[in-house]
């Protein structure tokens, strides 16, 4: 039995017959946002770090179509929503008041308002193949897949950082789930065969060549299925430890202090910073082995290291991805950590590419001794960020 599985990739021609199926009328188009894979670097792009994250090939599918009132109506034909047809006025979106699922499309209607666009109407029926909760950026797939849509139905000029900027507000004003740019940021800027080394402070993106199949290798992805929620008071919790600890240090944020200066921290914030202050000097030493002609196996052993010290020092594992990691590295992998907020959701681990089945397998085994859900595993290709499909 094969346990990697690639997800299915979502029709166009499906999505549209959806659309006119709900709406009575053809799409204008249809885009496609990826969801994203970060190698290292977590918890860090709120702190002024660095992260490196790619793109991927799975996404989220938006047929969209402008109307002449200010009235939005959503689709999904995801099974995980109780609600899965949404329609609202954009007036009445308002800041705070999550509007369940819709708040990540919706709520770019309301960041575009915010900054004094004039903003149209939209029917949008959408899909999408990547998990929900599993730390691999459903979110951001929605919200960025529908800012490229409004974007080119409205016709405004937008950088693709400011493209990223809607989706994260949305995210974070409306959705209510108070993230940093980084996913939104991999989802509009992701280049097929790159990950990106991104500076949050300058929002500077280094496009880095990251082509694991060239070497042999294969960046493979276990999803323990323990779901996880941006928007549960622990994401919130460690940011806040995060500010916390850059005032008692004098320093607009944790990118200004150095593992020296923690001492007189008590004990937690000490941990909490070490982890992200460390995070974000092994993304500068990740990219530095990617780029100087080491064999990228050499970053194995970056990312284990990324994975204790989430488990250790910020307290965002949990016993299933834990087992996953140290698994996924006794089977074979060079190196294995969980990837996103945390709390659950997947785990990487950089295998040779004729050994992901059988690291997948293995986390298989154990997941299922240790009683926990079975693990689904794809490799991670990466891909190209938000687009205009049709
Ligand atoms: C989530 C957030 F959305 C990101 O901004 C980032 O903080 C990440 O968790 C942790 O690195 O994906």
């Amino acid at each position: 039995m094969t346990t990697v599985r690639t997800p299915r990739p979502r029709s166009i021609d499906e999505l549209a017959a959806t659309f006119r199926d709900q709406f009575d009328a053809d799409p204008d188009g249809v885009w496609f946002a990826p969801g994203r894979v970060n190698i290292i670097g977590e918890h860090t792009d709120y702190n002024d770090g660095f992260v490196l994250p790619i793109a991927l090939a799975e996404g989220t599918w938006v047929a969209a179509r402008r109307r002449d009132d200010d009235t939005v109506r959503l689709h999904t034909d995801s099974p995980d929503v109780s609600d899965p047809t949404v329609t609202l006025r954009l007036g009445d979106v308002h800041e705070g008041q999550s509007v369940g699922w819709a708040s990540y499309a919706a709520g770019v209607g309301w960041a575009a308002a915010q900054r004094g666009l004039d903003v149209p109407g939209l029917d949008l029926a959408v899909t999408s193949n990547v998990p929900t909760g599993a730390g691999l950026s459903s979110s951001a797939a929605l919200s960025c897949g529908t800012a490229r849509a409004w974007v080119d139905l409205a016709g405004w000029s937008l950088s693709d950082t400011e493209v990223a900027d809607l989706g994260r507000d949305a995210e974070n004003h409306i959705a209510g789930a108070p993230t940093g740019l980084m996913d939104q940021l991999a989802s509009v800027c992701g280049q097929a065969g790159h990950a990106m080394q991104i500076d949050t402070r300058s929002v500077q993106i280094t496009q880095i060549p990251f082509d694991l199949t060239a070497q042999g290798l294969a960046l493979l992805v276990i999803d323990s299925r323990a779901p996880h929620a941006l928007v549960s008071g622990e994401y919130a919790e460690r940011r806040q430890s995060c500010q916390e600890a850059a005032q008692a240090l004098g320093v607009s944020s944790l990118r200004d202090a150095s593992v020296s200066d923690l001492d007189d921290l008590p004990d937690l914030l000490q941990r909490r910073a070490r982890h992200v202050i460390t995070d974000s000097a092994r993304v500068e030493q990740v990219a530095s082995l990617l780029t100087d002609g080491s064999d990228p196996r050499t970053i194995g052993p970056l990312l284990t290291q990324s994975h204790v010290s989430m488990r250790n020092d910020f307290e965002i594992t949990v016993p299933v991805t834990d087992l996953i990691a140290e698994t996924a590295v006794r089977a074979g992998a060079y190196g294995a950590r969980q990837t996103g907020g945390g709390f659950g959701g997947c785990v990487i681990a950089l295998v040779d590419d004729d050994a992901a089945e059988t690291v997948a397998q293995a986390c298989v085994a154990a997941a299922s001794a240790g009683g926990f859900n079975q693990p689904t595993s794809f490799v991670a290709v990466p891909s190209d960020g938000a687009r205009r499909l049709s």
